[in-house]
């Protein structure tokens, strides 16, 4: 079925979502956006979704061209359109229409796009057998170049360590910084359980302050588990009891496998599985 594609001010059929060739986010990658998802007719999580959105904005100095209030009528009224009950929401905003050069105030209205259709989620069986993952080479933007808790439409850094991943047969990669501390995954963050402690980098170290990861430091906090952010190196992922990642797509997903070394005993260790399903049970309200 076509889907109907929230375009700057409301609604258009799907054959007519289109985007100048001359709009900054496709010519520079200029522009912010959010992945959100919707499970059981509700959109989750959108407040931190829009906060993070305009703190993208503000840093790169964006405008986006609705208050809060009406941007999450037009996600509601997407949602909506396209009768969906469970499924993603990608939520765009771009420097808009300007000529050849750089200069993004040149660029008059910025766009605004949601799009809200099913997702393609990793097949139950690896949330079963838990994920191989590398180290990547390519090391997270430095914070002084583009902020990593920008949510930019420039996600070359994090391409190439998806690159990386797929050369070597597993879907993702662990980013580091310019220190050697663990950043993220290039899609994901990243956490450890060792010795019975939940471990994860602070956002300063180069991840996105991720929204999965804020829901389930917490959901852990409630299950009475000591949560520590923390900067891990490569090592403390090659040596620790569990390995998993968390994201708006991925959900809580286990690693069994870094750069062949075996976590565990190779299977999604109980942590992991008891905050995948504390998380399931939080999407879809169940609790
Ligand atoms: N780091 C990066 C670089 C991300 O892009 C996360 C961490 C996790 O953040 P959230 O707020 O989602 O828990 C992200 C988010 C996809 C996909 O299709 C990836 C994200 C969001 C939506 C879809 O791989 N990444």
């Amino acid at each position: 079925m076509a889907l109907k594609i929230w375009m700057n001010t409301g609604l258009v059929d799907e054959a007519e979502a289109k985007v100048s060739v001359f709009d900054h986010g496709l010519l520079y990658g200029d522009g912010v956006f959010e992945g959100i998802r919707i499970y059981s007719s509700r959109v989750f999580e959108l407040d931190a979704h829009i906060k993070r959105l305009y703190e993208s904005a503000r840093a790169i100095r964006l405008v986006v061209p609705m208050s809060r209030e009406e941007l999450v009528a037009a996600v509601h009224a997407t949602v909506q359109a396209n009768a969906l009950e469970d499924g993603y929401i990608r939520l765009i905003v771009t420097r808009g229409v300007g000529d050849l050069g750089l200069n993004p105030f040149e660029c008059r209205d910025s766009g605004l796009i949601i799009i809200a259709d099913t997702i393609q989620l990793y097949p139950e069986e690896l949330y079963e057998k838990g994920l191989s993952v590398v180290s990547a080479t390519t090391i997270r933007n430095h914070p002084l170049a583009l902020s990593p808790q920008v949510k930019s439409l420039n996600y070359l850094n994090n391409i190439l360590a998806k690159i990386e991943a797929l050369d070597n047969n597993v879907p993702e990669a662990i980013m580091y910084n310019h220190e050697g501390y663990v950043a993220e995954a290039s899609g994901d963050n990243v956490f450890t359980v060792r010795n019975g402690v939940i471990h994860t980098p602070p956002t300063e170290a180069g991840g996105l302050e991720g929204i999965t990861r804020q829901v389930v430091i917490r959901l852990a906090q409630e299950e009475g588990r000591t949560v520590v952010e923390k900067n891990l190196t490569r090592y403390d992922l090659h040596v620790c009891d569990e390995l998993f990642l968390t994201g708006t797509a991925a959900e809580v997903i286990g690693i069994v496998e870094i750069d062949k070394r075996v976590i565990g005993d190779g299977k999604p260790g109980p942590v992991t599985r008891l905050l995948r399903e504390k998380f399931e049970n939080y999407a879809r309200g169940k609790n």
